[in-house]
C-alpha cells in the first residue's frame, strides 16, 4: 500500500499514532501531510519541531485534502463515521491504520515472527504485559507494543524478534485488514466507547476482526461474546474460573484448595498468583493459553504468575490506614471492569467505598447496581458521577465529593476498619485529568499524604 502512487499521503492526528506513522513513510521515502481535526490539537509545537519537513493543516478536516490523498492513515482516536471520511471511503480511497501498516510490512519481510493478538473489552494490558514477561523471562527475544502505548510501528527494527505481543483496540481493529496472527484472542466483551458505537453489535464485530486470519484462538469459555467465527480447521484453546476439560485452562478443586490448571494438570495455587483479583486469575489463565499456543516453556510462565504483583492504577493497593486498604483502579473506565474490581475484591466481611464517576462515554450504568451488596457507600466525582449515584441511591448511602481529595477525605470518614476505598470511576478521565494515569497518580498522592500524616501523628 505505501509503494502505490505518487500522490499525497494523509496521515489523520498527529499523537503517539500519527508520530510514529510520519516516522515510518519518512523512513520509506515518503512526506506525508498531516491533518488534525482539533484547531489547537496538544503536541503540535513539539511535532513541528521533529518534523520541520512536514506540512500540518488543522481545524475541521478538508474534504479537498482527503479526497485528493492516495492512502489516508487515520488514527484510532478519529472515528470512521466522520462524514469526510465516509465520503472518502465511498471514493474508493483505502482508509488504514498503523497496524495495518505494520501487517504489511511483516510480509514485505517475510518475516517469520510469532504473533499474540490481544484484544477485550478489560484485561488487555494485563494480559499483554503478563505474555510479554513470560517470553522474557524464557529468554524468547520479544516486542510488545499497541494499544498499551507503543505504537508498532516503532517495533520494527531489524532483526525482528521471536514474537511480537500486540494489544489492540476495537478502533485500531477497524482499520486493519491483513494480520495473520500466530493467536488472537477477545478476553471479554462489556459495554465501553458506546460513544463511538451505535450498539453493542458494532462494537462487537469491530473486537472480533482479530480473529479473521489467525492461525489459532483463544477464548473464554465464560463469555459467549469471545467466541471466534466458526470454521472447520481452526485450532481453539479455551479459558475460564471454572473446571477445565481435557487440554482447556481453568480452576480446579483439590481437597480445600484451588488451583490453576490445564486440563486435570495442576499448575499453580491460586493463593500463589501475585495479583489480587478474581478477574486477575482469568487473566493469568489467557495468557497461559496464549503462551502455550506460542510454545513458551510453562515454567517461565508460572514463574512470572508468582511474582508480578499487576500494573500501576489497575487495583493497585495504595496503602492501609486504620485497617482500611485504598486501592487505585483508575485504569477502571468502564462498568465492566468496576464490577470486576467490585466482585474481585469485595467478601462478605470487607465492604467496599467505592469513588466513581467522570466522562461516561455514553454509557449505560445500571448494570453496576448488580454489586450494589459489595457496597458500603458510593462517593461521587466528575460530570457523570451522580448517573452512577443514582443507581445505588435506594442500596447505599451515596455522596457528591467535588474534587479528588474531597472524594478521599468524604470515604475515609465513611469506611469502616477492614473495608476497602476503592477508586474505580467506570468512566474515563478528561473532564477532571489529562488520562487516566493523572486521576490515579492524584489519589495516590492524596492518601499517601494522609497515610504519611496519620504516621507522623502516632
Ligand atoms: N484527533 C483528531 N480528531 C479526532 C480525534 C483525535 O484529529 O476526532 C487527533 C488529536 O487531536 C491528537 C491525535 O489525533 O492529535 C491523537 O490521536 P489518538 O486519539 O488516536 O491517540 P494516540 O496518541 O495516537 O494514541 C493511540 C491510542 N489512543 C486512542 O485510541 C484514543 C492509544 O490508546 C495507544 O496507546 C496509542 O495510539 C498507541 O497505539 C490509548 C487509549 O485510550 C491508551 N485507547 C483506548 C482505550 O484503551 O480505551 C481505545
Ligand atoms: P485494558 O487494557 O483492557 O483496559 P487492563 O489490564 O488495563 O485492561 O485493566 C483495566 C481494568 O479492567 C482494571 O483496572 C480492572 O478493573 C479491570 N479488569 C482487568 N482484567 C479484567 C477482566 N479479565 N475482566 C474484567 N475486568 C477486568
Amino acid at each position: 500500500l505505501i509503494a502505490t502512487s505518487s500522490q499525497h499521503k494523509v496521515v489523520i492526528g498527529l499523537g503517539a499514532t500519527g508520530k510514529s506513522v510520519v516516522r515510518y513513510l519518512l523512513r520509506h521515502g515518503h512526506t506525508p501531510l498531516v491533518v488534525d481535526s482539533r484547531d489547537n490539537p496538544p503536541g503540535l509545537t513539539a511535532f513541528n519541531r521533529e518534523f520541520p519537513q512536514i506540512s500540518v493543516e488543522t481545524g475541521p478536516l478538508s474534504v479537498n485534502t482527503l479526497l485528493a490523498a492516495s492512502l489516508i492513515i487515520a488514527s484510532p482516536g478519529i472515528s470512521l463515521s466522520e462524514p469526510v471520511l465516509q465520503q472518502a471511503i465511498a471514493e474508493g480511497i483505502p482508509v488504514v491504520g498503523d497496524i495495518e501498516l505494520f501487517a504489511q510490512a511483516l510480509l514485505r519481510k517475510q518475516s517469520t515472527a510469532k504473533l499474540a493478538a490481544i484484544t477485550g473489552s478489560n484485561g488487555k494490558s494485563t494480559v499483554t504485559t503478563l505474555l510479554g514477561k513470560m517470553a522474557e523471562v524464557a529468554g524468547v527475544p520479544v516486542r510488545v507494543g499497541g494499544n498499551i502505548g507503543v505504537p508498532v510501528l516503532d517495533l520494527l527494527d531489524d532483526p525482528l524478534p521471536e514474537l511480537f505481543v500486540l494489544e489492540l483496540s476495537s478502533f485500531q481493529l477497524e482499520t486493519t485488514y491483513s494480520l495473520a496472527p500466530t493467536v488472537a484472542t477477545v478476553l471479554n466483551m462489556s459495554a465501553d466507547h458506546m460513544d463511538r458505537y451505535p450498539s453493542m453489535v458494532e462494537y462487537h464485530r469491530a473486537k472480533q476482526r482479530i480473529y479473521r486470519g489467525a492461525e489459532a484462538f483463544v477464548v473464554n469459555r465464560e463469555d459467549p461474546l469471545s467466541q471466534g467465527p466458526l470454521s472447520r480447521d481452526r485450532r481453539e484453546t479455551s479459558f475460564g474460573l471454572d473446571q477445565p476439560d481435557l487440554k482447556q485452562f481453568g480452576v480446579r478443586k483439590v481437597g480445600g484448595e484451588s488451583w490453576l490448571a490445564q486440563g486435570n494438570e495442576n499448575l499453580l495455587p491460586v493463593g500463589a498468583l501475585a495479583m489480587v483479583g478474581k478477574h486477575n486469575i482469568a487473566n493469568a489463565l489467557a495468557a497461559l493459553a496464549m503462551g502455550r499456543v506460542v510454545g513458551l516453556p510453562m515454567d517461565a510462565m508460572l514463574s512470572v504468575l508468582r511474582t508480578f504483583p499487576g500494573l500501576t492504577h489497575r487495583c493497585e493497593r495504595v496503602a492501609d490506614l486504620h485497617g482500611v486498604t485504598y486501592v487505585n483502579d483508575s485504569k477502571g473506565t468502564n462498568v465492566g471492569a468496576t464490577q470486576a474490581a467490585l466482585n474481585g475484591l469485595a467478601t462478605p466481611v470487607r465492604k467496599i467505598v467505592l469513588i466513581a464517576g467522570g466522562d461516561g462515554k455514553g454509557a449505560d450504568f445500571s448494570a453496576l447496581g448488580k454489586s450494589a451488596d459489595t457496597l458500603r457507600g458510593m462517593i461521587s466525582i466528575g460530570v457523570d458521577g451522580d448517573k452512577i449515584a443514582q443507581v445505588f441511591a435506594d442500596q447505599c448511602t451515596t455522596i457528591r465529593a467535588d474534587s479528588m481529595a474531597d472524594a478521599v477525605g468524604k470515604a475515609r470518614t465513611m469506611a469502616h476498619s477492614g473495608d476497602y476505598v476503592l477508586l474505580s470511576p467506570a468512566c474515563a478521565s478528561f473532564d477532571m485529568y489529562r488520562n487516566f494515569e493523572a486521576r490515579g497518580d492524584d489519589f495516590r498522592k492524596i492518601v499517601t499524604a494522609l497515610s504519611e500524616n496519620a504516621e507522623a501523628g502516632q
